[in-house]
């Protein structure tokens, strides 16, 4: 790692805190573990101050600057994202509608020299990353639409319940909303063999809420969870003022584009790239 790389990853992170560039060390070890521990046992851990506490404002005013760059399209969705098929089952959890209310600011709509770009794209941060999933390495999303996003929840609307498609999800509140607007998730829901249908039914019901884990968060925080087996949902935002949060999205593969249903779903657009290239999936998950 070269000079000039280090002094911009300790002007962005807390790395008193989070020594990325040490991992061998004692703290960095124990940082490790400990997510590693957290993310074994309720699929979610929480870094707290991973940005540099200094740096909250300059991170709340570039994700305010972007929201505007939002694809807006409240739509009617499930929990896995899919077509509901006439031969589903009449019980079955994806014929549960919810209104989604967030909208998306796309990866290429970001600049480079955002505070979040930063991240997303710094080498000791993905190795930092896929030591804490025990991961050997972990690779952008060569889609250029949905690697990094902004997520914008407006005042009176929220993210519904859902599955994530990818296993790792990263993310960081930028600006807090006033009211609501609360992440919750359930932890390991779901597994590769098994999807669990009644309890994702109960939760949805809201006849478990023994399986629901509320995540308090503050801008600058860093969250590592596993959004395609964990059931989760940010609450309706209540207040003047949006939630925004940035969504650094990884994979366990090189080259990974999504499917040409998604981006058109989330951002309002197709690429090229998206119609060229098969999504690369390495499991059967509904989604
Ligand atoms: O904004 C968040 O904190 C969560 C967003 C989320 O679950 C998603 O984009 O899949
Ligand atoms: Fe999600």
């Amino acid at each position: 790692m070269g000079t000039v790389e280090a002094t911009s990853l300790d002007q962005v992170v807390n790395t008193d805190r989070y020594p990325l560039l040490d991992l061998a060390g004692p703290a960095g070890r124990a940082v490790v573990d400990r997510a590693r521990r957290e993310l074994a046992t309720l699929g979610c851990t929480v870094l707290r101050d991973f940005v540099r506490p200094e740096l909250r404002a300059a991170l709340r005013r570039e994700g305010a600057a972007l929201a505007p760059l939002a694809h807006v399209d409240v739509e009617t969705v499930n929990v896995y994202n899919i077509a509901v098929a006439d031969d589903l089952p009449v019980d079955h959890p994806a014929r549960t509608p919810f209104e989604r209310g967030n909208a998306f600011v796309a990866r290429d709509r970001i600049p480079t020299s955002a505070l979040i770009s930063r991240l997303y794209t710094h080498q000791a941060f993905q190795r930092f990353l896929a030591a804490c999933f025990e991961l050997p390495t972990l690779y952008e999303l060569a889609d250029p639409l949905s690697g990094l996003v902004l997520n914008v929840v407006p005042p009176g609307r929220g993210h519904p319940w859902h599955f994530d498609t990818n296993e790792f999800t990263v993310s960081m509140l930028t600006q807090a909303p006033q009211g609501g607007g609360l992440f919750a998730y359930c932890p390991h829901l779901r597994s590769v063999a098994d999807e669990n249908f009644d309890q994702v039914r109960a939760v949805l019901a809201g006849r478990a809420e023994h399986l629901v884990r509320r995540l308090p968060l503050t801008p600058g925080d860093l969250q590592l969870f596993l959004g395609r087996y964990a059931l989760h949902r940010v609450s309706p935002v209540r207040g003047p003022g949006a939630r925004h949060s940035a969504i650094f999205a990884y994979s366990q593969r090189p080259g990974v584009v999504g499917s040409v249903a998604r981006p058109r779903q989330l951002f309002g657009r197709v690429l090229p790239v998206h119609h060229a290239a098969e999504a690369v999936r390495g499991d059967r998950l509904l989604d």
